[in-house]
């Protein structure tokens, strides 16, 4: 029986094991938050006949990898062998998640873009125009529901289309800059003994000098990849033209930070006028020079005073209510005639070491519940307590800190 393996790769807590479960009928562990796939599952579905080998890999935001998680969701897309890479994205902020969407497209050898989390962003007042995003990554795309499986058989037949048509090259590949343009198809050219991955995607890392990237390759590829006299004179070429590697490698990302940014105006349209708009104001305001430094100091300021002062109010009042009913049950317990030892055990011990923990150990195990599937963030008084007292567990890393 012939398997298809496909990896789900996307940035963190955008739904990949949640499209994994639906998919596999497995129970891979999800929640609302960042990092809780560490390492590569695997299960297997069919559909239409067409047998695969799903891997759900963990979240990462890009291939240039920065953490443990991301140096394996790099190594498996790209030296996993997988014959098809899903990448699933977050509707709701698709302008962030296209970035590994553009790396991933460049090096995978077929890659379908499966937009999740619809009901999110329908419910935010944004609508993805999926069609015109096919036509500007030039991958198949399909809008999902990963939570309620909408969507999921149409994005199987996809992926069935796919894996059976012939791969094909890149066509919509990020432009870069002329000069690096020419050295990268000329040290392509050269790459003959590259055969399993992209010839860009390697010569790119050879441009910028990527050594480790470049010795997982040659692992891969089972023979030596590294520049010879002929890719070191197309590098000195360029250094003299002033891009050095890291220029390069900062052309590389601005060229696919700006696409993402230009795509995502195109096809993401909000009820609400545009989806990035506040944040753009905020960003301007938080990350200028002018203002970016005040608003830090402000805020280091505020949990200043949280940990000296502030945070003393709550604590005070969480303190005194339960001691002061600690004070009731000893009095309780005395009129009842229970002797002065076992009182002094589970008053004066138990109750009140457990009183204190309580008080500190509470607030953050409350909390801000803003789950996925319900349609507000559910603000309960716990969150309030919780707000309230996480200066207290401020304070007190800070004063542990201190000493
Ligand atoms: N409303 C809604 N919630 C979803 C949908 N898909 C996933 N979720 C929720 O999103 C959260 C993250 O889902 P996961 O499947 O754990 O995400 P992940 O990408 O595997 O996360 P990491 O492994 O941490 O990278 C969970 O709370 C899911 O229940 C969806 O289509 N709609
Ligand atoms: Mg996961």
């Amino acid at each position: 029986m012939v398997e298809h393996l496909v990896a789900l790769a996307g940035n963190p807590n955008v739904g990949k094991s949640t499209v994994f479960n639906e998919l596999t009928g497995m129970k891979q562990h999800t929640g609302n938050w960042a990092g809780k796939t560490v390492s590569a599952a695997e299960g297997s579905f069919e559909h239409d006949g067409v047998n695969f080998i799903l891997a759900d890999i963990p979240g990462a935001y890009s291939l240039r990898a920065n953490s443990a998680e991301e140096a394996a969701a790099r190594d498996f897309i790209c030296f996993g062998g997988a014959e098809a890479v899903v990448v699933v994205c977050d509707a709701t902020c698709l302008e962030r998640n296209l970035n590994l969407v553009l790396q991933i497209i460049e090096s995978a050898p077929k890659t379908m873009v499966c937009v999740n989390l619809l009901d999110e962003a329908k419910a935010k007042g944004l609508r993805i125009d999926l069609e015109l995003l096919e036509q500007l990554l030039g991958v198949p795309v399909s809008g999902v529901t990963a939570r309620s499986g909408k969507g999921i058989r149409e994005m199987c037949s996809r992926l069935c289309d796919l894996i059976e048509k012939p791969a094909k090259k890149i066509s919509v590949h990020t432009a870069l800059p002329d000069d690096i343009e020419a050295a990268a198809a000329r040290i392509a050219g050269k790459l003959d003994n590259v055969r399993k991955l992209s010839k860009r995607t390697v010569s790119l890392r050879i441009l910028t000098g990527d050594e480790e990237f470049l010795r997982r390759v040659s692992e891969y590829e089972g023979t030596e990849i590294a520049a010879d006299n002929e890719i070191y004179g197309i590098l000195a070429d360029l250094s003299e033209k002033g891009y050095t590697k890291e220029k390069i490698a900062d052309c590389i990302i601005t060229a696919d930070v700006e696409r993402s940014r230009e795509t995502a105006r195109l096809v993401v349209r909000s009820t609400k006028g545009s989806p990035y708009r506040r944040d753009r104001k905020l960003d301007r305001i938080f990350l200028s020079r002018r203002f970016g430094i005040p608003a830090m100091l402000l805020l280091l300021a505020l949990v200043m005073w949280i940990t000296v002062a502030g945070a003393n109010y709550p604590s005070e009042l969480l303190g005194n209510c339960l001691f002061a009913l600690g004070d009731k049950m000893s009095e309780g317990l005395v009129s009842a005639g229970a002797p002065g030892w076992l009182e002094g055990v589970l008053i004066q011990g138990v109750y009140k070491v457990l009183a204190w923990v309580v008080s500190v150990m509470l607030p953050p195990m409350t909390g801000y519940t803003k789950n996925r599937k319900c349609k507000k963030q559910v603000k309960t008084p716990a969150f309030c307590i919780s707000f309230l007292f996480n200066g207290i567990n401020i304070s007190g890393s800070n004063m542990i800190l201190i000493y």
